[in-house]
């Protein structure tokens, strides 16, 4: 138990009001990890590049229109088309960086007003992170970074609901990080939950999923 065959990379996730500096944190921990000598790779979701991404990414900049719960539906399935490809990087033992998975999921189609219970069962069987490191920021102080894009939920009062959702979603493998901190204290913090993480994996800490 916890030998060599176990070792595996971590499945880490960061999650995020729009403009918490998600996407900036998590290229730079793939890169701090690499300098470390730890293989990791950057993934996101949406995944755009695939066929289902393409519906998705159509619908966030407001080229089509589709009902709140095929739109959740769609999210979901591009999660499920990665799940495999998911599982065998972790198994070969590569670190993933994920930037936003399910909580994302859940958490935007509930501001929307759908049932969170409906929201979360097509999630169910997913890969479980390891980690969900959650930048956390006041939604005003969010909407001032430069302000939002013209994508569909870059607006004040629905980042409001979006926040008190990812607060029901919250469980043990969270760790919060203040998103208002310096950039640098931001890295080195969400650098060190990691490497600790990484360790565990590597350790043989058994895969598990969704929603454990
Ligand atoms: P980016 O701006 O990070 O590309 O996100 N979203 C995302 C959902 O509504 N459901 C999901 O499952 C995921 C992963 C959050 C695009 C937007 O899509 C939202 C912002």
């Amino acid at each position: 138990r916890g030998g060599k065959e176990d070792s595996r990379g971590a499945l880490v996730v960061l999650e995020g009001l729009d403009r918490c500096g998600k996407t900036t944190q998590s290229a730079r921990l793939v890169a701090n990890l690499e300098k470390l000598g730890h293989s990791a790779e950057l993934w996101r979701f949406p995944d755009r590049t695939t066929s289902v991404g393409q519906m998705i990414s159509s619908y966030l900049s407001n080229k089509s229109q589709l009902d709140d719960h095929t739109i959740h539906l769609l999210f979901s399935a591009n999660r499920w088309e990665k799940r495999s490809l998911m599982e065998s990087k972790l198994k070969s033992g590569i670190t993933l960086v994920v930037d936003r998975y399910s909580y994302s999921g859940v958490a935007f189609s509930s501001a929307k007003g759908l049932d969170i219970e409906w929201c979360k069962a097509p999630e169910i069987g997913l890969l479980a992170p390891d980690l969900v490191a959650y930048l956390d920021i006041p939604p005003e102080k969010a909407a001032e970074r430069g302000g939002y894009g013209g994508e569909r939920y870059e607006q004040l009062e629905f980042q409001k609901k979006v926040g008190q959702n990812y607060q029901v979603l919250r469980g043990p493998t969270w760790k919060i990080i203040d998103a208002c901190l310096p950039m640098e204290d931001v890295e080195e913090q969400l650098q060190e939950m990691v490497l600790d993480c990484v360790k565990t994996c590597q350790e043989g800490k058994p895969l598990s999923c969704l929603w454990s």
